[in-house]
């Protein structure tokens, strides 16, 4: 049965989110149809509006998508009509990567995430006259009342977790959180900069804090932020604008450096600083959309014995580590609630200037009861 759903569309690059229904595609076996009732903003949202990730526009983007199954394929186990859902990135299953269990590195990623087609290629929505309006981003496209959603990329949450709250689960939150638990398995006792204090950024701090790492260094430029990034775990704070971070994490590390180094900012200059104030053997995560030709500093790589990593969503399993998070979350050791905003879904355009100000850190748009 066809599906009429009202979505955010976006036509070209820079342009605005365009309010319109789409008719989504009959379902197929092993997919479900999931009513939206939250969907959390991600700056890769973003970085397909200005073009930085070039998508098939257009395009209904959104990919931290939260609801409620309303239709179930024939061949889906697992799963039930009304049950509550986070949807997370989607994967294909059966590649090497997938198989092994890293799937977040799955070999048809870019297929299944970004260029808006299923795995066989076929679209599932079209535009209500019939033209082409892109779906399927993040195995999802989540800005909008529906969506179809391949059931592996669906992870099943219980009805006494707010949906408003888990959709960046599946893929901010865990991104950060993965990365500092998966990624890197910092230890306890653990020194750990942090560079970036946004959604994922203060995600990888709630979940070092958590891990048990002593020794957690905010750096952002935002003295609020770092504020907050206190309150969920930092025990050390360094505005990059104004103090010399490379003196101050070495000072702060008694002269050796952080053993761990996460980035979620993509800019150069700040991982050349990460790479400068780490310790000799140190490993660093690069989570932010770099250019392409952004460089790091080889000498200080090669002589310094240095592991640079870069890691997809946290290298999570979304199944496994979904309901991981929310078991902390539950036992009060991964706050994630304290980061969402939520604004209703005709007010897009606020929540994206309220992401881009910094007044938001994870915007999650709500649908309409
Ligand atoms: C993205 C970052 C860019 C590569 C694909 C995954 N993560 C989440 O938005
Ligand atoms: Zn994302």
């Amino acid at each position: 049965m066809t599906t009429t759903a009202h979505a955010a569309v976006i036509h070209q690059v820079d342009g605005p989110f365009v309010f319109e229904d789409v008719v989504l595609d009959d379902i197929r076996p092993d997919e479900i149809l999931v009513r939206i009732v939250a969907t959390g903003l991600c700056h890769t949202d973003l970085a397909v509006v200005h073009g930085d990730i070039p998508g098939p526009l257009p395009m209904v983007l959104g990919h931290e998508g939260a609801g409620v199954v309303e239709e179930i394929g024939s061949s889906v186990t697992g799963l039930a009509v009304g049950d509550h859902v986070a949807v997370s990135f989607a994967s294909c299953g059966h590649c090497a990567n997938c198989l092994s269990g890293r799937e977040a590195y799955c070999l048809n990623f870019m297929l299944l995430n970004i260029a808006g087609v299923r795995e066989d290629g076929s679209g599932t929505m079209t535009a209500a006259d019939g033209g082409t309006t892109h779906g399927s981003f993040f195995g999802q496209s989540s800005f909008a009342s529906h969506a179809i959603v391949a059931a592996r990329n669906a992870v099943k949450i219980s009805d006494d977790v707010p949906l408003e709250l888990v959709g960046p689960l599946g893929c901010g939150v865990q991104t950060g959180a993965g990365t500092v638990l998966n990624t890197l398995a910092v230890p306890a006792g653990a020194s750990i900069v942090v560079s970036g204090t946004g959604a994922v950024g203060l995600s990888a701090i709630m979940a070092a804090k958590a891990a048990g790492a002593t020794t957690i260094i905010a750096v952002d430029v935002l003295d609020e932020r770092l504020a907050f990034a206190t309150e969920l775990g930092a025990t050390h704070t360094l505005n990059g604008r104004t103090e010399d971070v490379v003196a101050r994490i070495l000072e702060i590390t008694g002269g050796a450096g952080a053993s761990y180094g996460v980035d979620t900012t993509a800019v150069p200059a700040v991982i050349g600083q990460l790479t400068a104030a780490t310790s000799f053997g140190a490993s660093i995560a690069l989570l932010g959309v770099g250019k392409p030709d952004a460089t790091i500093p080889l000498g200080l790589v090669s002589g310094g014995g240095k592991t640079f990593i870069g890691a997809i969503e946290g290298d999570s399993v979304p199944q496994i580590f979904i309901p991981r998070l929310l078991s902390m979350y539950a036992a009060g050791t991964f706050p994630f609630d304290r980061l969402v905003t939520t604004y209703p879904f005709a007010d897009i355009d606020r929540a994206i200037a309220d992401t881009q100000s910094g007044a938001a850190v994870k915007a999650v748009l709500t649908m309409p009861a």
